[in-house]
């Protein structure tokens, strides 16, 4: 674990006891902190971890405290936490800010940050694969599922690879990424900002807090991060104008303040056969920002050729889980909106979609592209009447299963020899399971009944 003297005696209120919120504890106890630590389900509360005390935040004085840490889970735009914060004069911040306050007395290090609505943690296994083949020292934590300061610290000269959520980047103030990093922007966790501009705004902070001769490497294939790439360029305009000899208004030299921009596009990354885990217009992408970061990270041409070719992939994105008579089966339950169910529809020619959950749209647009190679739909969660019907106005054979394994066992009593059954949600998973990891899971198990029959 990730300890340092920045917490030393200091006061903490921990709020949410999961992952990151246990991590934080961890941390802060070993660090020499005093912690007082709450979550609102009493299972999360019963496994404190030792030297912590259990208190509420909504009841206790927090005029007392350095800080509120929240998890990235909590709604801080809906939680009644922040305004009582705000009330004790108390910063409300989160794990990633804690290791952006513990990096001073970590060894000499560079930390690379990567956020985007699709690809983060794709983007972010491949750049700490390619650090890896590098020989480099490298860790990667954050929105990944692995954090950060639950991670071991690395020797001199590591890189830390961070996956950053925009809730992360709102609990965020001080963090310099050496590299930063931006895949694309599309609508996504609405229900937690103010609109699309409050969304995009979140993740444009993290280059806010970038300093001069650090780099950000934005993909600029849609429009937002186009704009992105454009203001991070367009100095700032100047303050002054001196009257020169001539009689002339003389700009005042500006001096650089953010950091050194680089552009990529998916369209500059031609052939993908040699890379198995990257196959798809969407790892096209991945690929042009992660070989941007390692060639900023002054890593060869050939090590990152040999590192594409050996990347291993992910679970959940894609995931080939079984091929039964013939018909494929895959897990893409990370596909959780429209946008990132698309390019998995696109990968196959014929497939018996499996779709819906807890909808981030009403619409399911950025798929019609790839309708046509929709067989046919079988619809499960919240979103399943809607999405019927959606598929059903636009000419697609659909059928509201309600649950995924009634949907699977009906797809592979359809599916025929060549044809995929792929499990793309573009919806997250809340309303029937814990998260997209346990819906994968409950995908595999659902097809490893079908191989038992
Ligand atoms: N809680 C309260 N009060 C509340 C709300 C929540 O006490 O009002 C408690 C819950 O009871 C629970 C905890 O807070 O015990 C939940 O915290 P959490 O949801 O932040 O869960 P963690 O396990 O700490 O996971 C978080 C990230 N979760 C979210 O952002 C929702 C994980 O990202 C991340 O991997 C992990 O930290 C480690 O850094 C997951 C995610 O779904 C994968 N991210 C979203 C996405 O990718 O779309 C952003
Ligand atoms: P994130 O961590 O941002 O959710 P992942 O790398 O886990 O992204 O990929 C999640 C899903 O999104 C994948 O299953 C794939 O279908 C899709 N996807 C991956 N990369 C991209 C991309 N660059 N653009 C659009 N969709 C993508």
């Amino acid at each position: 674990m990730i300890a340092s003297s920045a917490f030393w005696g200091k006061r903490y209120v921990v709020l949410g006891l999961a992952r990151s919120g246990l991590a934080t504890v961890r941390t802060l106890i070993e660090s020499g902190a005093h912690v007082t630590a709450w979550d609102s389900r009493a299972e999360a509360r019963a496994i404190v971890p030792a030297g912590a005390k259990l208190g509420d935040p909504m009841v206790i004085d927090l005029s007392a405290y350095n800080a509120v840490i929240v998890s990235p889970g909590v709604p801080l735009n809906s939680h009644p936490i922040a305004a009582r914060a705000k009330e004790a004069g108390v910063p409300v911040i989160g794990d990633i800010e804690l290791f952006a306050l513990a990096r001073a007395s970590l060894p000499r290090h560079k930390v690379v940050g990567i956020t985007g609505t699709n690809g983060k943690s794709t983007t972010t296994a491949l750049i700490h694969h390619i650090l890896q083949t590098a020989g480099v020292p490298t860790t990667m934590g954050g929105n990944i599922g692995l954090p950060i300061l639950g991670q071991e610290p690395l020797p001199e000269g590591g890189v830390y690879v961070l996956e950053l959520s925009s809730f992360q980047i709102d609990l965020t103030h001080s963090l310099a990424c050496d590299v930063a990093v931006i895949t694309n922007i599309t609508p996504d966790h609405l229900d937690r900002y103010d609109g699309f501009a409050g969304y995009a705004a979140s993740k444009a902070r993290l280059f806010a807090m970038q300093q001069v001769g650090q780099v950000a490497v934005i993909a600029v294939d849609d429009d937002e991060t186009r704009a992105l790439a454009e203001r991070l360029s367009t100095p700032p305009a100047p303050p002054l104008a001196m009257e020169g000899m001539l009689g002339s208004a003389i700009p005042m030299p500006m001096p650089a303040t953010g950091p050194t921009v680089v552009e990529v596009t998916a369209a500059t990354v031609k052939d993908q056969s040699a890379w198995p885990a990257l196959q798809g217009p969407h790892n096209a992408q991945n690929v042009a920002v992660a070989v941007a970061v390692a060639r900023a990270l002054r890593i060869t041409k050939a090590v990152i050729q040999r590192a594409l070719e050996t990347y291993p992939g992910l679970p959940h994105r894609m995931e080939r889980v079984a091929e039964i008579e013939g018909v494929l089966y895959v897990n893409d339950s990370k596909a959780t909106n429209a946008t990132s169910a698309a390019p998995a529809l696109g990968a196959y020619p014929r497939v018996h979609w499996i779709l819906g959950g807890r909808r981030k749209t009403d619409d399911l647009d950025a798929c019609v592209p790839f309708y046509g190679h929709v067989v046919a739909a079988y619809t499960i969660g919240e979103s399943a009447e809607l999405f019927e019907k959606i598929l059903l106005e636009a000419g697609i054979h659909a059928t509201n299963c309600g649950t995924l394994d009634k949907a699977v066992r009906q797809a592979a009593g359809v599916a025929r020899v060549g044809e995929t059954v792929l499990l793309s949600p573009a919806c997250a998973s809340y309303d029937q399971f814990s998260d997209y990891e346990a819906r994968g899971e409950a995908f595999r198990v659902a097809v490893a009944g079908l191989e038992a029959r």
